[in-house]
């Protein structure tokens, strides 16, 4: 059911405008680079791209500032994220308006997005007088065996389009209270949002009085993000996007001793057993697998039912899809907005294909809306013959692969049988099948679920997935150490010299 009264792209324009001028941004007007809106499909700006040489110096800004900061006290690097969390509570509907504009997600979603940044924002304060390292026991008499976690130096950031602004807070707000600098080279697909969320933090800068140059955005195109990767003052990169771009962002990191933090591709499933609750396993998968237009790194992508209860969970699956209200995501009621691109429409098409042809059959949705200027598809249930190499691939738009199983064992191997690990869930009753998912034989992904979809995970848990995924962590939990270096300290306190391991030397 699209609705069909689009807001046009002048209306996109002042929205846009009117969300900028209150939070206080003005934009770099250009001819480089070009903000978008994914409903209408149309642009809104030209802006004025950072150079190469300006990005160089941006670097040795950072790492300027990050001299100062690494021994500013953590709980007064606390205080700037804290600020930053009170402007963002300010401006939440400011941010998601410029979210929606550019990402093309739904109001709640938008909301939720920046609900998202606050709640990392308290969390990082909280962990700005916790950054504990342990006290170990020695082996030799009068001495004291300890580690020290010190802040790292510059961090880049890489982030996507479809957080475009969450992924950078929890990479930042956590780096900030870590003592390092962060230079953040954001999608560019989404110009506005980061030239927002970098001001809010700019204006937080000014106010608690930190270094200036603390955080650096550089707008740019792909140039500049490899500059930013191969820069050797840059200790660690944390990116966000496809497996493609890992592959490359990784080993070149990596040739020059770096560190990465990896956050790829995901190609997540849900299995539905005979005893799951059905009402709630229909909820939780049309959210997970429709949901943000099935553009989350978190999409549920494929599910494994059940023989016995395949028929009637997917019969009742297409009838939902069938009533998904698809359209405007700024109209109240729309559940699914706009995909970012034409492309990405092209990919999913492609994707129906060659499903059909491995002899998947579209049960629900698969078409795209004629006449809409944006790339508006109608979400898509398939069912699979078997796990093809189409199924056992990311593709960036809602579409559902639905497999069936008998045995258990057989779940967990179709599960697993795919490069990709981050994010499961199952759909039981059952507490031994429940505790089976979770056990080391189970789920081989970084996140894993009982009763509940696959996407939005909370900031308080590490966030993240194994295999082609990347393996890095981010957000909660204890994923800060990876933005933190760690020192062993050995304090001999005696007036002995004790070698350890009982060697004797001089004595
Ligand atoms: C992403 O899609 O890149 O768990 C991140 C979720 C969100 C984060 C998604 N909290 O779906």
């Amino acid at each position: 059911e699209p609705a069909s009264n689009l807001p046009t792209t002048p209306q996109l324009r002042d929205r846009a405008r009117a969300a900028l001028d209150r939070i206080g941004v003005s934009v770099p007007e250009g001819d480089d680079l070009h903000a978008r809106s994914p409903i209408t499909g149309e642009r809104l700006f030209g802006l004025r791209a950072t150079t190469a040489e300006q990005a160089r110096e941006a670097i040795g800004q950072a790492a300027e500032a990050f001299r100062t900061w690494r021994v500013t006290p953590p709980p007064a690097r606390g205080d700037l994220v804290r600020t930053l969390g009170e402007l963002l509570r300010a401006h939440k509907s400011d941010l998601a308006d410029l979210i929606t504009v550019e990402a093309g997600k739904i109001r709640s979603e938008a909301l939720g997005e920046v609900q998202e940044m606050i709640d990392i924002c308290e969390f990082a304060v909280g962990l700005s007088r916790q950054l504990y390292g342990r006290t170990i026991a020695s082996e030799r008499p009068g001495h004291r065996l300890a580690e020290t976690w010190h802040p790292l130096g510059v961090v880049g950031v890489i982030s996507a389009f479809n957080f475009p602004a969450a992924v950078w807070s929890w990479n930042t707000a956590v780096a900030l209270v870590c003592g390092d600098a962060v230079v953040w080279k954001p999608s560019e697909l989404t110009p506005l949002v980061s030239l927002a969320a970098g001001h809010l933090l700019d204006r937080a800068i000014e106010q608690t009085r930190a270094p200036r140059e603390l955080h650096r955005l550089l707008l740019a195109g792909r140039d500049v993000g490899e500059q930013l990767v191969d820069d050797p003052r840059v200790a660690l990169i944390s990116a966000t996007g496809s497996t493609r771009m890992g592959r490359e962002v990784g080993p070149r990191v990596a040739a020059r001793f770096g560190r990465v933090l990896l956050e790829l591709g995901g190609n997540n499933a849900t299995v539905v057993a005979p005893s799951a609750d059905l009402d709630l396993a229909l909820q939780g998968i049309v959210f997970a697998a429709a949901g943000t237009a099935g553009q989350r790194c978190t999409t549920l992508r494929r599910l494994i039912v059940h023989r016995d209860i395949a028929d009637q969970l997917v019969e009742r699956l297409a009838g939902v899809y069938g009533r998904l209200p698809i359209g405007d995501p700024f109209a109240d009621g729309t559940l699914v907005g706009p995909l970012i691109s034409d492309a990405a429409a092209d990919a999913m098409a492609a994707a129906l294909e060659r499903a059909q042809a491995d002899g998947g059959k579209i049960v629900a949705g698969g078409r795209r809306l004629d006449g809409l200027g944006g790339a508006y598809v109608e979400p898509a249930i398939v069912r699979m013959p078997r796990q093809t190499a189409i199924v056992r691939e990311e593709t960036f738009a809602p579409i559902l692969y639905v497999l069936t199983y008998d045995t258990f064992e057989e779940a967990v191997a179709l599960h697993n049988d795919v490069p990709q690990g981050l994010s499961s869930s199952i759909f039981t009753r059952d507490q031994q099948e429940a505790e089976r998912f979770l056990a080391a034989d189970g789920s081989d992904c970084g996140i894993a679920n009982v009763n509940i979809g696959t996407s939005g995970a909370e900031i308080g848990g590490a966030f993240g997935g194994e295999k082609e995924t990347g393996g890095g962590r981010e957000s909660g939990s204890d994923a800060w150490r990876a933005y933190m270096r760690r020192a062993t300290n050995t304090v001999n306190y005696s007036s002995a010299l004790a070698l350890a391991q009982n060697v004797s030397f001089l004595s």
